[in-house]
């Protein structure tokens, strides 16, 4: 049994080793030669909790290989970005090349199957192109009656949760979409080798709505929370504390506000459904806009707080990850507030994060310097809490007593 994944990235390169610890014999394409050179020694170019261990013992017993070229297999996992322009539109670009190539060695029986964060129609759209480019093939939904399609496509969105994917990738329900129904049943049997959570088929085009839909209603929810922190601002109230009180109503269930939102899954995703349909979701891009603002409004309070201080005094900012005790950076509201301070005051800025080993480029050209959390407690008397890492929530109040805070992530509920 032989499986190629498409995209070696945070989704794809985990879902390749998890196959092959199977026992299937799993080849992982990246375009990226220095990412298939990295795997193909054994050895991984993102953190996620164990996967270095597991990459390296499936790659030593010769179940995964990384490739620049695609290889014929039985199934094909699609796992590529779609990113979204400056629009605000998807580009499924990279999806369309991922099926372009795997178009070339598709044979009979083979299974698609499109994991990649997409537009609704696009699972539909990978059909098409493969069936213009293999006609030789009979595609799903262009079938005559009592034909069999040659090939199966189906849509099955991720859903794992970076710092416990490989957890995730197991325990979480699954919803396969087919094009057709015996698309989604032989997706099924292709997830049932690894996934123990629930398996649930539905349409393509249902399936990809609904992976839109999860990161939609986290991004509304959220952004509830954010602009709730600016009316408790506005009114003198701890935001914390109220939402902590109303959370104990049985039907009531507040997320946390914070710096705004990041990652590249919520703050892109629900854009995805308000470009399928602009005149009807008021609501999803007005969330967008509330937690994009929230980043704005972070950047005028830290830059009063640091004008407010003594000139020349340190401030320190706790945190550039996009969310607590990971090493991802993609859309961070904390890296766009670090980086919007070090514009603005450069070598007075002291950033901490013990997930970076340097500061990114742009930072680092304005003189901000990289510290440790015990220096920045010793030298700044301000700080600005960005991420809500474990190692600063277990600084406890005697070593901050005194400091001038602005805490967006209500990690120190006992600072005066
Ligand atoms: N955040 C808040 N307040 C909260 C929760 C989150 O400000 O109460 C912020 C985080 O700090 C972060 C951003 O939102 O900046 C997103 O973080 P997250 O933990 O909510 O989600 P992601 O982006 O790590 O992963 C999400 C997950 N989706 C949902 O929970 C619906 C994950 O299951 C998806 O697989 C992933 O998106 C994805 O790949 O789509």
């Amino acid at each position: 049994f032989s499986v190629t994944v498409m995209g070696l990235g945070y989704i794809g390169l985990p879902t390749a080793a998890v196959i092959a610890r199977t026992g299937a014999m799993v080849t992982g394409v990246d375009v990226t030669p220095a990412v298939v050179e990295t795997i193909n020694s054994g050895r991984v170019h993102i953190e996620e909790v164990d996967l270095d261990g597991l990459v390296s013992g499936v790659v030593a017993r010769g179940n995964l290989k990384a490739s620049l070229t695609v290889a014929a297999a039985d199934v094909f996992v699609i796992a590529v970005p779609t990113p979204f322009t400056d629009a605000h539109q998807p580009d499924i670009t990279f999806v369309l090349d991922a099926a372009r190539a795997v178009a070339r060695v598709l044979k009979t029986g083979d299974t698609v199957i499109l994991e990649s964060t997409s537009p609704v129609g696009t699972t539909e759209k990978v059909r098409d192109l493969i069936a213009e480019l293999r006609p030789d093939l009979t595609m799903p939904g262009r079938n005559r009656p009592g034909e069999q399609a040659d090939i199966a496509i189906a849509y099955c969105p991720e859903r794992v949760l970076p710092g416990r994917i490989l957890v995730e990738l197991i325990d979480n329900d699954r919803v396969i979409g087919g094009i057709t129904p015996r698309c989604a049943r032989k997706a099924l049997a292709f997830y049932r080798r690894f996934v123990r959570g629930a398996c649930v088929t539905t349409t393509a085009r249902a399936a990809e709505m609904t992976k839109l839909t999860e990161n939609a209603f986290r991004d509304v929810n959220i952004a509830f929370a954010n602009e709730l922190s600016l009316v408790a601002d506005t009114l003198g109230v701890d935001v914390w504390e109220v939402i902590r009180l109303a959370n104990r109503h049985p039907r009531v269930n507040i997320l946390s506000p914070g710096p705004g939102v990041g990652g590249h899954c919520i703050a892109v995703d629900p854009w995805f459904l308000v470009a399928a349909d602009p005149a009807n979701t008021p609501l999803i891009r007005t969330a967008r806009e509330v937690n994009d603002g929230k980043t704005d409004h972070v950047i005028a309070r830290a830059t009063a707080m640091v004008e407010a201080q003594p000139p020349g005094q340190p401030v320190a900012c706790l945190g550039l990850a996009f969310k607590a005790n990971i090493d991802d950076f993609r859309e961070s509201p904390a890296l766009k507030v670090a980086q919007a301070l070090a514009e603005r005051f450069g070598p007075r800025i002291h950033i901490v994060e013990p997930y970076a080993t340097t500061l990114p480029p742009a930072i680092a050209a304005t003189g901000a310097v990289l510290t440790d959390i015990d220096t920045a407690l010793e030298t700044c008397a301000a700080m600005v809490v960005l991420v809500d890492h474990d190692i600063f929530r277990s600084v406890p109040l005697d070593e901050r007593r005194g400091k001038t805070v602005l805490d967006t992530r209500g990690l120190w509920p006992d600072q005066a």
